[in-house]
């Protein structure tokens, strides 16, 4: 991406293993569902990783994005912040480009067949492949007073968020790959024990599926003090950068020559900036020829060129926001009706029609 192209075109765009959903235009019937946790404000992992990926599927795709705040459950968090964090995630979708006369946004907690499925699932998956999910070792060291079940269950609530929707393929960052994995297992060993019913989704994984954070070392994280949010004042953008953004740490002096290769302001700029501004500023680090706040000054010009209209629509948006709940409440109901048609064939299939 560079400073004139705020969303990942679809040459950029490498899809993973689903050869049924790369080049096809115009298919109808092919749904696709992603989701992003209001556990925190967005970020520009986010936006790179996921929604910008969205924006050219939703011309395609019968798509259906989730605000899937009953997985934001499984950190603490404080009871009146939920509905300020879905309040963000709802304009920072809009803002980065869904259109809801295309897409279907939805709120999780709206549809309550996605728990009742996640449950059924959970009957069909093997604990062992839930206790070897890398996210939910990580997670669970980060937040080690609260190991609670919802942490292991996240990747079968996931799993149901998807095959409710019967979905073909769901767009995501690199982290959700092994849920995506383990969604496919899932779907499978349904399958074999109520014969075939759910698709197995692909995953559709954009060329910056990783963002790192302005620490240099962990992916952009909400729940990590590393990120540039996507409502983030330009003044606070610019502090940010300038002064935590890590660099070659072997550069100490203005007058070190510095190594690219090892610095995370440089990969950002491999986000942002042109190829002739990456070649410059690789020049100069390497030769001392310009220190690392002119570097950063670059790459600051960049990131607020593409925030720019993002940032003017979400003010719009925010001066809207009983249209935007609106919105939300309309994807929610036309979300739940496809949801609830699924739970009868899933509560068909696994026998449990006993009042029926
Ligand atoms: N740093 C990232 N680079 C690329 N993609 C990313 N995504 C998240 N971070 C990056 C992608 O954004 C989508 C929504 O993610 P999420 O917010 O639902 O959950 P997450 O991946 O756990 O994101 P965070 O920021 O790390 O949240 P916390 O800290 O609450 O766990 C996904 O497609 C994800 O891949």
């Amino acid at each position: 991406m560079t400073a004139n192209t705020p969303t990942t075109g679809d040459s950029k765009r490498s899809v993973t293993g689903v050869t049924s959903v790369t080049g096809v235009t115009g298919v109808t019937g092919q749904r696709i569902f992603s989701g992003i946790q209001p556990s925190g404000r967005l970020h520009i992992g986010n936006y790179l990783g996921a929604i910008s990926q969205f924006v050219p599927l939703q011309e395609e795709y019968e798509c259906i994005f989730g605000i899937v705040d009953l997985h934001a459950m499984t950190q603490l968090y404080e009871k009146d912040e939920m509905s300020q964090r879905i309040t963000n995630a709802a304009v920072n979708y809009l803002a980065c480009g869904l259109d809801p006369n295309k897409a279907t946004l939805m709120l999780q907690s709206g549809v309550a067949e996605h728990a009742e499925l996640a449950w059924i699932l959970s009957t069909v998956t093997p604990l062992p492949w839930i206790q070897r999910v890398p996210t939910f070792k990580e997670k669970a060291r980060h937040q080690p007073d609260n190991v609670n079940m919802g942490l292991l269950n996240y990747p079968v609530l996931m799993a149901a968020d998807i095959l409710i929707y019967k979905s073909v393929a769901v767009p995501v960052g690199e982290d959700q790959r092994p849920h995506l994995e383990l969604t496919r297992e899932i779907a499978r060993a349904f399958n074999a024990r109520f014969g075939s019913f759910f698709p197995e989704p692909a995953e559709i994984i954009g060329s910056q599926a990783r963002v790192i954070g302005l620490d240099g070392k962990n992916r952009m994280s909400k729940s990590l003090d590393n990120c540039i949010y996507l409502d983030d004042e330009p003044d606070v953008i610019r502090e940010k950068i300038a002064k935590q953004g890590v660099t070659d740490p072997a550069r100490v002096k203005r007058t070190d020559p510095g190594n690219p290769d090892i610095c995370n302001i440089f990969t950002w700029h491999k986000l942002f900036s042109t190829k002739e501004e990456q070649a410059y500023c690789a020049k100069e680090c390497r030769k001392a020829g310009f220190g690392c706040l002119d570097c950063k000054a670059i790459l600051i010009k960049n990131i607020l060129a593409v925030l720019e209209p993002i940032q003017e629509r979400q003010k719009e948006l925010m001066a809207d926001l009983d249209g935007v709940k609106e919105i939300i409440r309309d994807g929610t109901d036309r979300a739940r009706k496809i949801a609830q048609e699924t739970m009868k064939e899933v509560r068909e299939i696994t026998g449990l029609t006993y009042l029926s």
